[in-house]
């Protein structure tokens, strides 16, 4: 889950120094520095490179843009059939070239420390944003575009999926060590829609992944919010993990998909506005439901909100590292 941000004071004074997340994120000896921010506050156990899913569609010419308070923003967004026919997918080491070259260089500074996870978006959640220009709440003009023309909706995942397959592969090949894909909207589909423009595509991306480095596992996470009801069939995607958004139950989880894959999740992040003494209680009791068989990564059920105070994230590190160094629990 994102771990930098705006909850970090480090964060927002990089961020003031690069004038905006954009340039941020497309610096690559800045998106190094911010990668590295949370793992040295807090001591984590992995690192996620600093970058955003839109950096496709806006590789692709959509011209992103972040309005301060509102979220992206295309200039350019996809709606009718030629448009969609205009699509390429970008070549990863030359129009991404700052991606590649950010994690890189994490892993140089990294020096074997700790993991760093690359990502992407699906291809629905991409989809989504190109098609409605931004953010949305009800996916009106995505849905109707799924309803109505079925064909289109499935011309733009194709080449999204292209894209994303060359765009994992090139940053497992500069270091990513697993990757990540964020499924962040395909809990918005009814479940034959989820299946068909959701589930359907991650699995063509992860057969076309490269899945060993140097004889290790590069392990693939994948995370629908709000997919829980579809466990099964995102264990049927070829993913090594699945993330867990907190409205699922970690046990009943486990009991579905047996032992096909790993588990990562699922702390609810609004358990941080708590008290530093109950967000170690929770951890404790989120640990306890998924209790004591291998194959469970602790993270939060999604990103941590912009309001969070950064001491109650260390609580949250310290009780999740004094639960993995108990007894019987090797770190
Ligand atoms: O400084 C700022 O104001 C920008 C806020 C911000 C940040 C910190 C954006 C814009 N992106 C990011 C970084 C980011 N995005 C990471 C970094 C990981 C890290 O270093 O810890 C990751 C993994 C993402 C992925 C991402 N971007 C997703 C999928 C994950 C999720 O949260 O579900 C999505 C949906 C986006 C789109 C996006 N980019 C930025 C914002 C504010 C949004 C969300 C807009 C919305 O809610 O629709």
């Amino acid at each position: 889950m994102r771990q930098a941000g705006r909850y970090l004071p480090e964060y927002r004074e990089l961020r003031a120094q690069a004038g905006d997340f954009l340039t941020l994120a497309g610096t690559p000896e800045l998106a190094c520095r911010v990668t590295l921010q949370p793992v040295e506050r807090f001591g984590l156990d992995a690192a996620i490179i600093f970058s955003d899913i839109l950096t496709i569609p806006h590789a692709m010419g959509l011209g992103l843009h972040f309005l301060p308070g509102e979220g992206p923003c295309f200039e350019h967004p996809v709606r009718d059939h030629h448009a969609i026919a205009a699509l390429t997918p970008p070549d990863p080491e030359t129009d991404l070239g700052y991606v590649m070259a950010a994690l890189r260089l994490t892993r140089q500074e990294l020096a074997g420390r700790i993991p760093l996870i690359g990502f992407a978006g699906s291809p629905w959640t991409l989809a989504t944003y190109m098609v409605e220009g931004g953010s949305s709440k009800d996916f009106a003009r995505i849905k109707a575009m799924v309803y109505d023309r079925p064909a289109d909706a499935h011309a733009l995942l194709e080449v999204l999926t292209r894209a994303t397959t060359a765009y994992l592969n090139a940053q497992i090949a500069a270091g990513a060590q697993a990757v990540q894909i964020f499924d962040t909207w395909g809990g918005v589909l009814e479940p034959d829609h989820f299946r068909a423009f959701s589930r359907d595509y991650i699995a063509r991306i992860i057969d076309g992944l490269t899945r060993t480095v140097d004889g290790r596992r590069v392990p693939v996470i994948v995370f629908t919010k709000n997919g829980g009801q579809w466990l099964e069939w995102l264990a049927e995607t070829g993913c090594d993990a699945l993330g867990l958004d907190w409205t699922t139950d970690p046990a009943e989880a486990r009991r579905r998909v047996g032992d096909r894959v790993a588990l990562q999740g699922n702390l609810d992040p609004c358990v941080l506005y708590a008290r530093p003494t109950t967000v170690q209680s929770e951890v404790h009791r989120v640990c306890d439901r998924f209790g004591d068989e291998p194959g469970h990564v602790f993270n939060l059920g999604h990103g941590v909100h912009p309001a969070i105070d950064p001491e109650h994230v260390a609580a949250l590190v310290a009780a999740v590292h004094e639960r993995a160094s108990g007894p019987g629990q090797p770190r």
